[in-house]
């Protein structure tokens, strides 16, 4: 079976292909360079039906596709689905963790929560549409530490990654418990009945 990412972000490609190939060995997953569609929705699944839509009516295959950040509980859920507009000020010298620290240092909140959230569409040229959510739970760190990963990885402490950052454990270990590999297992009863 085939099935389009549709993505252009290498270190999801990275990610979810290692996912695929430790989980479902079956899946032939291919990468998608067509036209990027407008992001405008305000929630996850808006963001991710509108990537997955666009590959699959380009591809003519199944398709899915992730929106994905990190929601901050005392910032109610920001940055949320504006996770990688803020990475976008690394241009400028400044890691988009950087400005999230920068927002919580005046902020009083000793326990610090937030959660990854994964929201996979998948969508079938003419046919059904899915849509699944995985969490990973965690706290923000004060300062970044690891080098793995990407994104906010380095300020991020999973509730089960024993006090290292997602940017400390390999990628094996994040790939089994991330936000990601979580949406990846929702999907998988949907993807066998493709
Ligand atoms: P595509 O839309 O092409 O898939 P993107 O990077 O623009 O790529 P999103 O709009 O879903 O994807 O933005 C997700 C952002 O959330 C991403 O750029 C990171 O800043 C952050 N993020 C998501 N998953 C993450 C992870 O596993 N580790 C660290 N940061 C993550």
């Amino acid at each position: 079976r085939r099935i389009v990412l549709a993505t252009h972000n290498a270190h999801k490609v990275e990610e979810f292909g290692a996912i695929v190939a430790s989980t479902r060995p079956d899946l032939e997953v291919v990468g998608y360079d067509g036209p990027e569609p407008v992001e405008d929705g305000v929630t996850f699944a808006q963001n991710a039906l509108i990537k997955a839509r666009a590959a699959a009516a380009h591809t003519g295959l199944p398709a899915m596709a992730d929106d994905s950040g990190i929601a901050v509980d005392v910032l109610g859920g920001s940055p949320g689905v504006f996770s990688a507009y803020w990475a976008g000020h690394k241009k400028d010298g400044v890691a988009n963790y950087e400005l999230l620290l920068d927002q919580l240092a005046d902020i009083a909140d000793p326990h610090r929560t937030a959660q990854f959230v994964s929201t996979i569409a998948l969508v079938v040229p003419g046919g059904e549409e899915h849509v699944v959510t995985g969490v990973w739970p965690g706290r923000l760190a004060t300062a970044p530490t690891g080098e793995n990963g990407f994104g906010y990885d380095p300020v991020f402490l999973p509730d089960d990654a024993a006090g290292r950052s997602a940017a400390e454990l390999t990628p094996a270990e994040k790939n089994a418990s991330s936000h990601r590999a979580r949406a990846f297992d929702a999907l998988g009863p949907l993807l066998t009945a493709l």
